[in-house]
């Protein structure tokens, strides 16, 4: 049985769907509404109603950096990660767990403020402090990028899946061509990728039964 993604578009989760383009293996990409992700049936395969989340099997996991290190370890020839005990896999956990705890959740202020301050009148409060630090991180890895083409090794991996995913959310607040040029840069890079190319069109609905890597798009059904 091929793997399931289940993911909502616009989210994280595209960082998975680039990888099992990558792959190139046959899976089944399961659309879940914002809605449904309060569903006990989502609950039950994600608690925090969290998109990624894979079925494998009787095995499910959600959290991207579970599921990108899983995905990476059991392709070994797709090298989407370097090999587990190297100092190169410590690098690429470094900047995988900065990607997750640092500037993905920089941004959950401004997604969810209801979870920060009840009181709606924070609300901006919270949106302008957030976007400050949203701004460091971009910049943080504006420098990274500066000389670079890809996050690790010279060579694209799964980093560079995870940043595209959630690089690309706060272009929103600000002009990154001017502001953080080289995120820009790669981020431009990574859309004439055809795995990205493809996994955008699938987030987007625009791919719908394709030859090749996708099994089949679904709706969430609980
Ligand atoms: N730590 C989790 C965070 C996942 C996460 O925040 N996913 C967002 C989409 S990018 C989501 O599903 N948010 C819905 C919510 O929290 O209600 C992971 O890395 O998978």
């Amino acid at each position: 049985m091929e793997p399931t993604l289940y993911f909502r578009p616009g989210t994280c989760a595209l960082s998975e769907m680039i990888l099992l383009e990558w792959i190139g293996e046959p899976y089944r990409a399961v659309r879940v509404e914002k809605a449904q992700t309060a569903l006990p049936g989502f609950r039950a395969l994600s608690p925090h109603g969290t998109v990624p989340v894979m079925r494998f099997g009787d095995l499910v996991v959600y959290e991207n950096n579970a599921l990108i290190a899983h995905l990476a370890d059991t392709h070994p020839n797709a090298k989407l990660l370097p090999p587990a005990g190297t100092p190169e896999r410590a690098i690429a956990n470094q900047w995988m767990s900065y990607l997750d705890s640092g500037f993905h959740v920089a941004h959950y202020p401004l997604f969810k403020a209801s979870k920060f301050a009840e009181d709606e009148a924070l609300h901006p409060v919270l949106a302008e402090t957030a976007k400050k630090r949203v701004a460091e991180h971009l910049g943080f890895v504006n420098t990274h990028l500066e000389e670079l083409d890809f996050f690790l090794l010279g060579q694209r991996t799964a980093l560079d899946a995870y940043f595209t995913a959630i690089g690309r959310w706060a272009r929103r607040w600000f002009d990154y061509a001017d502001q953080f040029p080289a995120v820009d840069r790669f981020l431009l890079a990574m859309d004439e990728d055809e795995g990205v190319r493809r996994a955008k069109a699938i987030e987007a609905g625009e791919i719908e039964a394709p030859s090749g890597a996708l099994q089949a798009l679904l709706a969430f059904e609980a």
